[in-house]
């Protein structure tokens, strides 16, 4: 199959070429990337002789154009990603993650070229941290940053292209990631950075707020499973059943780097915090067979731990570039 994966050189979609590359031989791989901050062409050199890099923007039309009618599959992870940065500009996300997907969807249906949408839990808004519920597929969209309202409009495009032009595109809705080649603007590699540069974890408010942690590659081998096997139209939602409080991850990277529990700071609250995010994995498990390989969240962040330490050169270069912007803050 002849593979294009948007925004591979990024976080998840790096990690889903390498796993692409490992688990599928056969597969061609072509990585359309606009190389943003977020991106790091280093995190696809292990993988580089095996895949094409296009660097370019998935809302360029005539590009993507050109892309998709020499492909099979489009796996389409090119966003905008970070809450933080949305509350502070939210215009390249509105163009990449809204733009970006509708040049995408124009371009799949012209060519009749299958898609799989990525996005997020955060299209669901929040629960209340003694909810019983989770997310569900059902759930109605309710979504709070600007991060998450052009993901939720993102998604909706695609409903839309399914039902009205008879796209063949399937969407899944994930959970709170990590692992490696993570951006170190992210919560959990920026602790861990921070404790490896002498400075001290920044926990955003009492730290109360819970996310639901999923390792990258169960989020990978999830999306696989959802083209292998899931049915065109649907949507799905990925999770581990990973759900634990900020402080209490902090906690565990602390104690797994041999640091006092209070070596940490309480710094200013996100705008409009999302409290909880939880999700009921159980149509992917039930109908798809799928289920998660590495649910040990204390093991995973060992692991994670690690590599950070042992690749200090992937990320040293922007650490105080992303401290300086937190600090403006009051991050
Ligand atoms: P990331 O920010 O690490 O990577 C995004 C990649 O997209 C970067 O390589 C960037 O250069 C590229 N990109 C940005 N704008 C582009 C454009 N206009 N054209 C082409 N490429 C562009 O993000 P991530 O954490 O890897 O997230 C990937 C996807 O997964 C996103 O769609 C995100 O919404 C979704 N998601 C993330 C999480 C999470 O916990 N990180 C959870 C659920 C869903
Ligand atoms: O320094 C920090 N201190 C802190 O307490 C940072 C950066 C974050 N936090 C908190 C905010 C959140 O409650 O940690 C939690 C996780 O924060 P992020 O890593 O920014 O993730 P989140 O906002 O939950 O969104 C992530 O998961 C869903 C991804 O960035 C999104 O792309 C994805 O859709």
């Amino acid at each position: 199959m002849r593979v294009l994966i948007t925004g591979g050189a990024g976080f998840i979609g790096a990690n889903f070429v390498h796993h692409t590359v490992a688990h599928r031989p056969d597969d061609s791989i072509v990585v359309l990337d606009a190389m943003t901050y977020a991106a790091s062409e280093s995190s696809l050199d292990a993988v580089r002789d095996r895949i094409e890099l296009v660097v370019g923007d998935v809302a360029d039309a005539a590009l993507v154009d050109k892309l998709v009618a020499d492909t099979d599959i489009v796996v389409h992870f090119a966003a905008e990603s970070h809450n933080d940065n949305s509350l502070r500009d939210p215009s390249p996300f509105v163009q990449t993650n809204l733009v970006g997907t509708f040049t995408l969807l124009e371009a799949v249906r012209r060519h009749s070229v299958r898609l799989h949408h990525i996005s997020t839990d955060e299209v669901y808004g929040d629960l209340e941290l003694d909810d019983p519920q989770r997310f569900t597929p059902q759930t109605p969209y309710r979504p709070s940053s600007p991060y998450s309202a052009t993901k939720a409009g993102s998604d909706l495009l695609v409903r839309a292209w399914v039902r009205s032009f008879g796209v063949q595109a399937t969407i899944s809705n994930c959970s709170n990631n990590y692992g490696p080649y993570q951006h170190i603007e992210k919560f959990i590699p920026r602790q861990i950075t921070n404790v490896l540069s002498g400075l001290r974890p920044k926990l955003y408010g009492a730290g109360e707020n819970v996310r639901d942690w999923i390792h990258v590659d169960d989020h990978n081998a999830a999306v696989w499973t959802i083209i292998d096997r899931g049915r065109i139209g649907d949507t799905y939602l990925i999770g581990a059943d990973g759900e634990a409080n900020n402080k209490q991850v902090l906690e565990t990277i602390l104690e797994l780097m041999d640091q006092p529990a209070d070596a940490y700071d309480h710094v200013t609250d996100r705008a409009g915090h999302d409290l909880r995010y939880a999700i009921d994995a159980s149509k992917l498990r039930t109908e798809l067979g799928w289920s998660p390989q590495h649910a040990d969240l204390r093991a995973g962040l060992a692991d994670t731990i690690r590599w950070y330490a042992d690749n200090q050169s992937w990320w040293s270069g922007a650490k105080d570039e992303i401290e300086a912007r937190y600090a403006r803050a009051g991050q």
